[in-house]
């Protein structure tokens, strides 16, 4: 299927008098082979009537290896005359050559020079497509990985890895966390010839390919009685199976588990703990050099509504925090960024910067699944930069992460992201954590320029999406108060959806008060924060007013630090969130002719439903909580 190069389309640079250009690369590893292609082909496309030749030159790009701390480190030097890229190995002159093109996209020739180590080490995209081609909670078509069972390798995936690579993303995981396919799992022989061909493709790019595996594939796959991680046949099935796998698929990074998690199977019905699960595979995959990637959603999802001391927020850090310093070398916990599920606002998980002796890696979700499913504009850059900046008491976030995964949200869509103004995320996923010290803004206004030529264009999208996730937010849930939404597809407004069911997911709402108290007077979730955190978080006196009815219950009149009493704030975002939403689409009609008719009729699709949306999220929420509170709007607006 057609597909767009996104930020990689061609922009011939107008009004420049090269006639010859000249590139010489001094190293010869896969990756520094692909750098040469990529600048080739760059510039080729900014300069489309230049020669390449060999020696004098107008312009010419000089590449090698150098000592670096990182060989994915890199330092681009250019001017009108041509320019040195330096790397730490055959990556890091790839993410230059990436840099230098993006420079030259961005500003033309010219003085430009850059020198980068990457933030976090591991920055990783999860897929959760699974080998049928569907996807789990994807919103951009059918998976580009995987049709009818077969893995895919075609040029979409070339021009994913290279989307990928020009922003740093280093790992891939291909197939969905939740396991479905039991025999027909990757990890046998069927696969591994393609497995080997994806490894070699992405490895040219400086990506790892990561699989998710199943805890119980040793009866599944193998056929043995138990999956328990102690058992002597079980690890020798996993050594026989991993040493039959890493010597055919040569370069892969490793595994993804999802473990004792919405009935996933896991070491805990055999009495051991996750501890003895994640170190059962990294000892049979240690010898290939890969590591486990094991996540820590771990909760009770058939927990009784009415028990008020079951708290699921606190379930993660509970099971995890005491096996701190057991896990081996090779095993990195996979932490989401909130203690819940990528709502559209919680506080920082407590696990970052509490097991000092464990590898931590953070998680976030591009895929937009709680966050207006690609229909509904929602740049979440800013919120990621604020996640990785937030102070745990320990550090901030990224000082205590070796890396990020996002679920992805791309698809076989021509544009990849379900919504064109989606791809901003990937983009800016990417961006961030190889470069932790960019602002959002600096990072919006790239993604705009990498993709619209139009100077009006330019500016009201990136207006738009800087806006976007309060809007969103306003709209929706707020507060702190998640899973407002529609049970199971996570779709529109249904405030009791999830109140009266068994995932652990309440607001608690009565006539007199809502959220839910999580302090020490409540569930204790507060006091699992290092100070300053604990109390911050442990008093409505304190605590931040985005995150009130996350941590405490209180009184609809419950006077906020804005000023404002919980309930008409209630009513205030739910009306203005919406008003932001009709701002939006109406900006979006004046870019008419100023941006391609198929980019144009995307977005006014999606807008119009955007605006739908957040009418009926206002009109059910407001009612939602007049009906219960029998207290009026001040202004005397229009509540159902
Ligand atoms: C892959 C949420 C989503 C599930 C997802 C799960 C997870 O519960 O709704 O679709 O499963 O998170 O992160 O494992």
């Amino acid at each position: 299927m057609e597909h767009s190069a996104l930020w990689l389309k061609a922009q011939p640079l107008s009004g420049c008098g090269i006639r010859s250009i000249s590139i010489v690369c001094t190293d010869h590893t896969p990756q520094s082979s692909a750098a040469v292609w990529e600048l080739r082909s760059g510039l080729t496309e900014l300069f489309p009537k230049v020669a390449f030749v060999t020696g004098q030159a107008d312009y010419f790009v000089k590449m090698k290896v150098k000592k670096f701390t990182s060989p994915e480190s890199y330092s681009v030097t250019s001017d009108e005359n041509g320019a040195f890229v330096t790397g730490g190995s055959g990556v890091g002159i790839l993410y230059g050559v990436f840099a230098l093109l993006r420079g030259l996209r961005l500003g033309g020739l010219g003085r430009f020079s850059e020198s980068i180590t990457p933030s976090q080490p591991l920055r990783m995209l999860d897929h959760w497509d699974n080998l049928d081609g569907s996807i789990e909670r994807g919103y951009s078509g059918r998976s580009f990985f995987f049709r009818d069972g077969e893995l895919l390798i075609n040029e979409r995936t070339v021009t994913y890895a290279r989307l990928l690579s020009s922003v740093g993303i280093n790992a891939c995981a291909i197939n969905n966390v939740n396991v479905r396919d039991g025999a027909q799992m990757l990890i046998t022989e069927k696969f591994f010839p393609r497995l080997s061909a994806l490894c070699d493709l992405f490895g040219r790019y400086g990506i790892k390919l990561f699989l998710s595996v199943d805890f119980s594939a040793p009866m599944s796959v193998g056929g043995l009685a138990t999956s328990d991680p102690l058992d002597r046949e079980v690890q020798a099935w996993w050594s026989e199976r991993c040493a039959k796998l890493f010597r055919r698929v040569n370069g892969l990074g490793g595994f993804l588990v999802k473990a004792d998690s919405e009935r996933q199977p896991g070491p805990y019905a055999y009495g051991r703990d996750h501890a003895d699960g994640a170190n059962l595979l990294a000892r049979a995959i240690a010898p290939y050099g890969g590591r486990v990637i094991w996540r820590a959603f771990v909760y009770n999802c058939s927990q009784d509504w009415r028990d008020r001391t079951t708290d699921r927020a606190r379930s993660a850090y509970d099971c995890f925090k005491p096996l701190d310093g057991k896990f081996d070398e090779n095993v990195i916990l996979q932490v989401k960024n909130g203690p819940m599920d990528f709502q559209v606002r919680e506080p920082v998980h407590p696990l970052f910067g509490a097991m000092p002796n464990t590898n931590i890696m953070a998680e976030v979700q591009l895929a937009q699944e709680y966050t207006g499913q690609q229909k509904h504009v929602c740049c979440l850059v800013p919120s990621f930069c604020a996640f990785f900046r937030h102070e745990t008491g320990r550090g901030t976030v990224s000082e205590n992460v070796c890396g990020t995964a996002a679920v992805s949200n791309t698809g076989d869509d021509f544009c990849w992201t379900g919504s064109e103004l989606a791809a901003a995320n990937l983009y800016g996923f990417g961006r961030l954590t190889f470069d932790g010290s960019l602002s959002p803004e600096r990072i919006i206004a790239e993604w705009c320029a990498l993709t619209f030529s139009d100077e009006t264009a330019r500016r009201v999208i990136a207006e738009i999406l800087l806006r976007s996730h309060k809007a969103y937010e306003d709209y929706t849930a707020p507060l702190g108060l998640g899973w407002l939404c529609k049970p199971n597809h996570h779709y529109g407004p249904d405030p009791w959806g999830y109140e009266f069911d068994r995932w652990g997911t309440y607001n608690r709402a009565d006539r007199d008060c809502v959220g839910v108290d999580r302090s020490a007077s409540g569930t204790g979730y507060s006091e699992l924060y290092a100070e300053p955190l604990a109390n911050v978080f442990g008093s409505p006196e304190t605590c931040p007013d985005e995150l009130l009815l996350f941590f405490h219950r209180v009184p609809y009149t419950h006077r906020l630090h804005s000023g404002k009493t919980v309930i008409q704030h209630i009513y205030d975002t739910h009306f203005e969130g919406y008003e932001q939403a009709k701002r939006f689409a109406e900006a979006w009609k004046t870019l008419e002719g100023h941006i391609d008719e198929q980019t144009f009729a995307n977005g006014s699709e999606r807008f119009a439903e955007q605006l739908r949306s957040a009418a009926e999220w206002r009109d059910v929420i407001n009612s939602f909580f007049h009906r219960l509170s029998g207290i009026d709007d001040e202004q005397n607006r229009q509540i159902y």
